[in-house]
């Protein structure tokens, strides 16, 4: 099926225009999965392109995200299946100072769907949030960066698990677009990935589970 209309309608930032054609693209079968990958990412990286170029500005950004969030939310269900029990429990946020939370909410959807138990801090997360929710019980703390100024965030939460006396505890797991291997490794992370698919295969091999 063409999946035109949904990335037009997140390309504009027609939230209605996205609602129904994901709901059509559902209804003839496409799975959630291609919906996602041809239908709802696609626009969001034309996004970014256009704003690089300066034929968007943030509102543009941010009715295009708007959008692309609402037409991922009905894919929700289907994307994160329930496991059959939780195989841990993995803390999540976008780290202080970031507001980006489509590929975070994204990571949520798929580790849910890998049998995960997840705790969704947000945005705009603190170091000292991060620990607290550490220091009550987690298997896995998971952050997400979308800004060159933001990632270094990581390090401080890493930091901080030090400082509390918790890092060898929770295992921490890093992603987001400026975000690489080579800077996981550098910060002292347990993992990277990629992509939110990756993201769930990341965290059970940190566990030892993969
Ligand atoms: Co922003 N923004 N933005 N923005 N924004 C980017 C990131 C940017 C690359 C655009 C550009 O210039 N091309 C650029 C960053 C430049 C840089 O730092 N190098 C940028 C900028 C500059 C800004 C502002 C500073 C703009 C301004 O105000 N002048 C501002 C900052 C606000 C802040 O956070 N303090 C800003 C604001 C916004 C909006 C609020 C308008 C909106 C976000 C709305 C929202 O999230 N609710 C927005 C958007 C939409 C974007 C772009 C266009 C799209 C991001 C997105 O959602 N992508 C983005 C350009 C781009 O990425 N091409 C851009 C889709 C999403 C599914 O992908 O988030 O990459 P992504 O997640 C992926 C992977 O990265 C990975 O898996 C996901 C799925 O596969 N992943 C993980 C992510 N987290 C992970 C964690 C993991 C593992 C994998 O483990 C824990």
């Amino acid at each position: 099926m063409d999946l035109s209309a949904v990335y037009d309608a997140v390309l504009n930032g027609d939230r209605e225009g996205a609602v129904a054609a994901v709901k059509a693209a559902v209804e003839a079968g496409v799975p959630a999965t291609q919906i996602l990958s041809e239908g709802l990412l696609p626009p969001m990286a034309e996004v970014g392109r256009r704003f690089e170029a300066q034929e968007f500005f943030v509102p543009e950004m941010l009715v295009a995200a708007r959008a692309m969030q609402t037409g991922l939310s009905l894919l929700r269900p289907a994307l994160a299946k329930a496991g059959a029990k939780s195989t841990g429990k993995v803390i999540l946020g976008t780290v202080k100072g970031d507001l980006h939370d489509i590929g975070k909410n994204l990571v949520g959807m798929m580790l849910e769907g890998a049998g995960f138990e997840v705790q969704d801090l947000g945005i705009d997360v603190p170091a000292d949030k991060f620990v607290a929710a550490a220091k009550a019980g987690g298997d896995v703390l998971a952050m997400s960066a979308l800004l060159t100024t933001t990632m270094t965030q990581m390090k401080a939460v890493i930091d901080a698990l030090q400082a509390a006396g918790i890092r060898s505890k929770i295992k921490v797991i890093i992603g987001g677009a400026p975000i690489t291997q080579a800077y996981a490794d550098s910060i002292g992370a347990d993992g990277y990935a990629q992509d939110a698919s990756s993201a769930a295969r990341v965290t059970s091999k940190v566990l030892g589970k993969a």
